[in-house]
């Protein structure tokens, strides 16, 4: 591969509905369930991915030597391993051996609590890919993007995407979902600071300790088939109410695990409150959390604005911040 080979990709973060949580194999990334997401607009990663060719580099090709840099700076460890031998699996596909340069940014609204693998990866398979002389229909795309980290194969696509969860490398991957409601999803954000475990790890525990994570999984499937029967009748409120209720069994299974994952704070307590004595009031909003402290409320797009306002007066000390659907990866230049 004469010359440098670079290309750049933007993709946006999704929040899930009904949710992934556990590996039935964690090299492959195959989940135990199947999911339900959202892409949003506004939480975004641009990612440049430029492959370096003999001269290109201070060492050489002979010996790969990525670089990460996020935000404008420069990573190591952990991150930049797992960048790493992400891009192996690009390297192999296209028969390359060049280090590579990959350069992030991140434009979340408020701070580093809601940074997100899943448009991390996204935009790093499509940047990777496309450097790498690799041309990837979407679903290809999906499930490279999914050996990077599970949630990031539903950000390939905007709007409501379900990740099928499959069973191998070949059948678990993500596609869109026709969606008749105009859907909005309000973060509250309680705490920006970094989660006490990683979802990688939580995920883990919960699997092998919890005695109610068969059950969750179980709930799972006819979750998403409520979910899917929701969303194809135009139900905003049945979507709600699944959506609300798979989260809370994920997080009940996780502080059931030993030791417990306990992400709550006392101010998520009080958003998850304020929500279900909003709905008495005749707002349509329900609860959604991830591995985090932070409350997300999915509400109909013409109500965002009157319900994010109710939230602010019930919430005074919490961030919160309406988005809209977003679009899947796109390349840019
Ligand atoms: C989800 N989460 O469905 C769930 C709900 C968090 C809670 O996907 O280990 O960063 O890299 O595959 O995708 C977060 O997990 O995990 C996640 P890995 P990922 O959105």
């Amino acid at each position: 591969m004469p010359g440098s080979y670079s290309a750049t990709a933007r993709a946006h973060a999704n929040i899930a509905l009904i949710k992934y949580w556990g590996k039935a194999d964690e090299s492959l990334v195959i989940p135990t369930t199947s999911s339900l997401s959202l892409t949003l607009d506004g939480l975004t990663t641009q990612t440049t991915v430029e492959f370096l060719a003999d001269g290109d580099s201070a060492t050489g090709s002979a010996v790969l030597q990525d670089t990460l840099s996020i935000d404008g700076r420069l990573q190591g460890g952990t991150s930049l391993q797992r960048v790493s031998r992400f891009l192996d699996l690009v390297r192999d596909r296209a028969g390359i051996a060049l280090p590579a340069r990959v350069a992030s940014r991140n434009t979340v609204p408020f701070g580093a609590g809601l940074a997100s693998s899943a448009s991390a990866f996204a935009a790093l398979a499509a940047a990777a890919s496309r450097a790498a002389g690799l041309e990837l229909p979407d679903r290809e795309l999906s499930r490279l993007a999914r050996r990077g980290s599970g949630s990031a194969c539903r950000s390939i696509y905007g709007g409501l995407v379900k990740w099928n969860a499959g069973h191998d490398d070949g059948s678990s991957y993500a596609e869109p979902v026709e969606n008749p409601l105009d859907l909005a999803i309000i973060v509250v954000l309680i705490s920006a600071r970094e989660k006490p475990m990683s979802s990688r790890e939580a995920m883990r525990l919960t699997m092998c300790t919890s005695p109610l994570y068969p059950a969750w999984v179980q709930a799972s499937d006819d979750d998403m088939r409520g979910a899917l029967a929701a969303v194809s009748q135009g139900d905003l409120r049945a979507l709600g109410e699944v959506a609300e209720a798979n989260a809370l069994g994920m997080h009940a299974a996780m502080m059931a695990a030993r030791p417990g994952v306990i992400y709550w704070l006392p101010q998520t307590v009080a958003a998850l409150a304020a929500v279900r004595d909003m709905r008495t009031h005749g707002f349509d909003a329900w609860s959604t959390m991830d591995a985090g402290a932070n409350v997300k409320v999915l509400t109909s797009a013409p109500d965002a604005e009157r319900v994010a306002d109710e939230l602010r007066n019930r919430l005074p000390d919490c961030t919160v911040e309406v988005h809209r659907p977003g679009s899947g990866v796109q390349m840019v230049g």
